[in-house]
């Protein structure tokens, strides 16, 4: 079934980079987009259903493309805390901080950990994100990873979401392994991730490199592993210290490498020249009162792709919304609203891998898409938060959110 979506403007994101036009349309053929263009162009055709957008502002469908969204209980206590003083430091000290997590996601159940995590994810979608990333890296142990990325795996079928699965077990030394980071590594290479893998559940690798995690080093064997099981990898890197991670991953092709605060610009010519994407994560600098900006304007010289994400995690950016990311995005880094949302479209799918079907509106992309009300796009980076009435259009059908209750 075709339909003529018509009576908008929009923010096509085409050609590798933000572009739009005005008076446009939108042919869907099924869950693809056929032609889009000046509506006074548009192939008409009596076969077609035909919706009036009523001069909305159409882009692709949001990208949030580094999130840890499924995860056991939550860290509002140590919240309270870290006002009152107390380092983060001192937290992971006594065993509070990730490894909280990690044992509220290990005693967790699967249906549990499922049912919080699609309420999270449906209140994504309605604010028009329709692809997101999943990590894992709350197990740290075989069944427990596994535990996480199957429920990535369901939010895919009981939302109308794509959703990419990541494996960070490489994000912290779990406590069977205390002061064996060496064996933990070797773990995941010949344990969990070749059974991860072959379990289907494993879209791309992720892993730590930070002196409070692994060391590059360390990263290098988890990332050798994923490149001999066929599988793309992408990184946490310098969000707290320059140790160049973004350079080793540049090495390994990998699709991102995420946060960058302390990224030098020989990382940043690195990541150019094998395509990593920037993936830059305003929450956590926020919720971190860091004051080191990423570098920005190194990343613009050396044309490096920039992506914006929410990093939605219980201790460092517990951020429900990615549309307040673009306002954080534009605030704190000084992005333009233009490159803010070409960082939540197009350069977010390409750091998932998926650049070729998701994050802009082109004939033979998947007609992902949201419509709404605004009068110009750099509104969607100046409301702080709040709802934007929008309807969203997944795979060519429109969704409808009465029947998607949380
Ligand atoms: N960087 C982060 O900001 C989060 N993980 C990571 O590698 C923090 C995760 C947490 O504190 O739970
Ligand atoms: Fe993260």
């Amino acid at each position: 079934m075709k339909t003529l979506w018509h009576h908008c403007n929009a923010a096509t994101m085409a050609n590798g980079a933000y572009s739009s036009i005005e008076d446009a349309a939108i042919l869907t053929d099924g869950p693809r987009i056929e032609w889009i263009g000046p509506r006074a162009a548009a192939p008409e055709s009596d076969a077609c259903k035909r919706v009036d957008l009523q001069g909305a502002w159409v882009t692709p469908g949001l990208v949030d493309c580094h999130t840890h969204l499924v995860f056991g209980g939550d860290r509002s206590g140590e919240f309270e805390e870290r006002l009152q003083g107390v380092s983060y430091a001192d937290i992971a000290a006594r065993g509070g901080g990730i490894a909280g997590t990690v044992r509220a996601t290990r005693a967790a159940s699967e249906d549990a950990l499922f049912d919080a995590a699609r309420t999270r994810a449906l209140g994504l979608l309605r604010e028009g994100v329709t692809t997101i990333e999943v990590k894992s890296g709350y197990g740290l142990d075989l069944p427990s990873e596994r535990k996480m990325l199957r429920v990535a795996r369901r939010l895919a079928d009981a939302l109308p979401l794509t959703v990419r699965a990541t494996c960070l077990a490489a994000h912290a030394l779990p406590p069977e392994y205390a002061a064996r980071p060496d064996d933990y590594i070797g773990h995941i290479c010949d344990v969990m991730l070749p059974a991860l893998v072959a379990e289907g559940l494993v879209d791309a690798v992720d892993a730590f490199c930070e002196h409070i995690a692994f060391s590059p080093q360390q990263v290098e064997r988890v990332f050798r592993c994923a490149q001999e099981l066929g599988v793309p990898v992408k990184l946490h890197a310098e969000q707290l210290s320059s140790l160049h991670g973004a350079t080793l991953a540049a090495r390994y092709r990998a699709l991102s490498a995420d946060h960058l605060e302390y990224m030098t610009e020989a990382d940043a010519e690195a990541m150019a020249q094998s395509g990593t994407v920037a993936v830059l994560l305003p929450g956590a600098f926020y919720l971190l009162r860091e004051t080191q900006c990423p570098p920005v304007d190194a990343l613009r010289r050396q044309r490096v792709p920039i992506a914006l994400a929410s990093d939605m995690n219980p201790g460092t950016s517990p951020a429900l919304s990615l549309r307040l990311m673009l306002n954080m995005g534009c605030t704190l880094f000084r992005l333009t609203p233009e490159e803010a949302l070409a960082g939540v479209t197009l350069h977010a799918a390409r750091a998932l891998g998926l650049d070729a079907t998701h994050g802009s509106l082109e004939a033979g992309k998947t007609a992902d898409f949201v419509a709404w009300r605004i009068g110009r796009p750099a509104e969607l980076s100046y409301w702080l938060g709040g709802a934007l009435p929008a309807r969203v259009v997944r795979g060519g059908e429109e969704l409808d959110f009465a029947h998607l209750n949380a």
